[in-house]
């Protein structure tokens, strides 16, 4: 059991490279004992006011970097963390919850999108393309945004920090973030690595405090132009609606009710694996977790029944203990949103085959253990099959061929990841274009994107900009055009162009 030292216990907002004391606090939990881990500021308004002004300055001169060298610093950064990575890897642990072997997968994704972005400082490509008219130069280049405002989740507390910092950072903005209250270790960790990578000050801020005090006053303030999200499709609506009344740009990343296919032609073993690691994994507190399996009536009871089997071994506790391979959820209001559609699910008809219920661990009686939990005959309709559970509830949908299990898999409302187990390759290329989802994986299961590859998903999931992926940079820098005529006359487009 790793114990914080009183130094990490001292939460503070970062702002214009400076810890700054908040007199009024909260008490931070860990979910796996609930046990109280520290105290984080409840910033009000005022917080980023500073936080704003401080990167308004510290913006200008940043911008003023060469990429290149504004990427080497990223590359410290990387560097540190993984110097860090099993520090920061227990840390997650002890404020998240997830199981130790993904917490470092996390922090190593966080890792690579530093190395990653660090690359995009000596590309950040722009065009150049033939101008219309004779000596004429014309071309387009990124531009920073200018400050921007980053909120995270607490479910991947660093690795959605980095995918949305380290692009904004790279293309020449500053940044305020607001994480998640319920993890405030990783921000302090992170906002630390920068400070010692030596960001200059301002760059990068970090304020603690509520969705409706801070996150409502970075989207209330004039400085910061773009307002990155991650988050549940409640909030992200709000967000969107406040941002669109202000023209302020926004990029939305929400929740998914992803979906593994089975065929009748597929490895069961393999997808029973791909099921057991995508549902459960995280406790199924994943954007991309799968929560719904679509299988084809020939193998609907042997997938059942070997699920079933698997699921028995999962190991439910303290994510500390490298044994463990489920653990808790992230508190008691995650606990009793499962619990509510656990109710839900039996009241609709679907047949609970195993699970259902909160647990309690001997010795952490105050942690927050949910079952895994299976339900068979569910039906497309259904609100378990429908809304977004966050947590280790998976429903079974059988259907009677590949048509069907495409249209069941969009039959919802949000789009964000999914997955087919077939050996047939005429599916497969069938299945990759009519799947609408952000993400989309064959033979393996919905959860594990690499970071450089887009990341987001279709409809209900998000506002059509990506996480991650070189496509991250275009939701941190604006599109310039640029020409240059050295003709020595005027030349007047679409009108000179015959002469
Ligand atoms: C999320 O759940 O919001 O693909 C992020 C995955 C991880 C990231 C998930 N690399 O499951």
């Amino acid at each position: 059991m790793i114990t914080l030292t009183s130094k990490e216990k001292n939460l503070k907002n970062f702002i214009n490279g400076e810890w700054i004391e908040v007199s009024s606090k909260e008490k931070v939990y860990n979910p796996a004992n609930g046990e109280v881990l520290a105290e984080i500021p409840n910033s009000d308004a005022a917080a980023i006011d500073m936080a704003a002004e401080s990167a308004r300055i510290a913006q200008k001169e940043w911008a003023g970097v060469p990429a290149p060298q504004r990427a080497e610093l990223l590359y410290k950064v990387g560097i540190k963390m993984k110097e860090q990575k099993e520090r920061l890897s227990q840390l997650l642990t002890l404020e998240n919850g997830k199981v130790i072997e993904e917490a470092r997968g996390e922090v190593q994704e966080g890792i690579d999108m530093a190395f990653y972005m660090a690359g995009e400082g000596r590309r950040l490509f722009g065009q150049t393309t033939p101008s219309e008219l004779k000596d004429k130069f014309a071309m387009s280049q990124r531009c920073p945004v200018g400050v921007v405002g980053i909120i995270t989740p607490w479910n991947f507390p660093i690795a959605i920090a980095t995918w949305k910092s380290f692009p904004a950072i790279v293309s020449g903005n500053a940044v305020i973030w607001k994480p998640s209250s319920e993890t405030p270790f990783m921000a302090k960790a992170l906002a630390k690595i920068f400070e010692e990578a030596g960001l200059p000050k301002g760059v990068i801020n970090v304020v603690y405090g509520s969705g409706a005090t801070i996150g409502q006053a970075m989207i209330n303030h004039e400085a910061i132009r773009v307002i990155s999200f991650t988050g549940s499709n409640e909030t992200g609506r709000q967000v969107a609606t406040e941002c669109g009344r202000q023209l302020k740009k926004v990029s939305l990343e929400m929740g998914g009710k992803n979906a593994v296919i089975v065929m009748e032609d597929a490895d069961i073993d393999l997808a029973v694996e791909g099921i057991l690691w995508s549902a459960f994994g995280t406790s199924g507190q994943r954007c991309t977790a799968c929560s719904r399996v679509i299988v084809h009536k020939d193998v609907r009871k042997e997938l059942e029944n070997r699920l079933l089997k698997a699921m028995k071994d999962l190991t439910i506790g303290d994510g500390l203990n490298p044994n463990i391979k489920v653990g808790p959820i992230i508190n008691q209001a995650g606990l009793d949103k499962i619990l509510k559609y656990i109710e839900i699910g039996k009241e609709e008809g679907a047949n609970l085959v195993t699970g259902g219920k909160q647990l309690t661990v001997e010795n952490y009686e105050n942690g927050f253990y949910f079952e895994p939990t299976l339900f068979s005959d569910v039906t497309i309709d259904m609100r378990i099959a429908q809304e977004e559970i966050f947590g280790p509830v998976v429903s079974l949908i059988e259907v009677n061929d590949f048509d069907e299990a495409i249209a069941a898999n969009n039959k919802v409302k949000y789009g964000l990841s999914s997955s087919i187990f077939t050996q047939d390759v005429n599916r497969v290329f069938k299945a990759q274009r009519d799947l609408d989802t952000g993400i989309v994986y064959v033979n393996a299961g919905t959860t594990g994107a690499e970071i450089h590859l887009p990341f987001g998903g279709t409809k209900g999931t998000g506002n059509g900009h990506r996480d991650s992926g070189v496509q991250a940079l275009d939701v941190f820098t604006e599109w310039k055009a640029v020409y240059v005529d050295y003709s020595g006359k005027l030349q007047r487009a679409q009108i000179d162009t015959d002469a």
